[in-house]
């Protein structure tokens, strides 16, 4: 009989973009299929996500937080995990920490993935101001995820496609002033036909590894919501950050795949086709 009191329970902050896969509607699934129960907070509800389409609806849900923090503190509701995605508003950001502070459990893990910007440019919602404002919510996070545009925006440096080797491992090194324990860097491409992802400690930088997937020549929305989704989902069922890293960028691979070839399909990845087969991933 399975023992309740090991079974894990997340909470994931982040929007409801109703259409689009990504957000909770990537992590909410995927997190589920590792085993793990996945309560939501939705940050705003979107009726479709930013990117891509034009005229979406936009409900900030910033008011509801602390209430919903309140009715959680009276039903005594903790978590082992929380794990933060895009957000609607500035104001939210310090919402989050009274939510972290107040409903993880004294062992939880907090992950933070900055999802504001991608390929050199902030997402339509945000700017350097909030990005400064986001970097004190990593600060926090036992793991932070940013790919290199958001790497950037909480460096305050040039973003470029194409970051060397050398260059690629100093900026994971400065972003250990950002994060508890774990530097989680996304998009490295210095090697051709690779993904690679940068897994640092900062309590062990000589143990920083580079983990490489093979790479898709394929731009699509939401990649970054099911990398994160999977590397929380093998984190929380005890793989390490480097075996981590690896089976979301497989996972997300795959869901590339399944999607290239479909050109109605850019707004989102197939994810939903892998899900079967995460168990030959683990
Ligand atoms: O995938 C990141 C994301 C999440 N939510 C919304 C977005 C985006 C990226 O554009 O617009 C609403």
């Amino acid at each position: 009989m399975l023992n309740e009191k090991n079974d894990k329970k997340i909470l994931t902050i982040q929007d409801i973009s109703c259409y689009g896969q990504c957000s909770i509607t990537v992590a909410l699934p995927i997190i589920s299929a590792f085993g793990i129960e996945t309560a939501v907070l939705p940050s705003a509800v979107l009726s479709t996500h930013t990117s891509g389409f034009s005229g979406y609806t936009c409900r900030d849900l910033t008011e509801d937080l602390p209430a919903i923090r309140e009715h959680w503190e009276k039903e005594g509701i903790y978590f082992d995990a929380i794990y933060t995605g895009y957000i609607g508003s500035m104001e939210q950001l310090e919402y989050i920490k009274e939510i972290i502070d107040s409903r993880l459990k004294p062992d939880g893990l907090v992950f933070v993935d900055p999802a504001m910007a991608d390929n050199g440019e902030f997402y339509p919602a945000f700017n350097q101001e909030f990005a400064d404002k986001m970097s004190e919510l990593c600060k926090i996070g036992d793991y932070i995820l940013p790919n290199t545009t958001e790497a950037c925006y909480l460096l305050h440096k040039p973003w470029k496609p194409d970051f060397s080797k050398e260059e690629i491992l100093d900026m994971a090194n400065e972003l250990s002033d950002f994060t508890k324990k774990y530097v989680i860097l996304k998009g490295d491409n210095h090697i051709e036909n690779k993904l690679g992802t940068i897994v640092l400690d900062k309590n062990s930088p000589s143990s920083t590894e580079i983990v490489y997937n093979d790479k898709i020549d394929y731009i699509s929305h939401g990649t970054g919501d099911v990398f994160a989704s999977a590397f929380v989902g093998s984190s929380l069922i005890g793989k390490s950050p480097s075996k981590s890293a690896e089976i979301a960028g497989e996972f997300t691979k795959r869901a590339i795949e399944e999607t290239v070839g479909d050109p109605n399909h850019r707004y989102g990845v197939k994810f939903e086709k892998v899900i079967p087969h995460l168990y030959d991933l683990l």
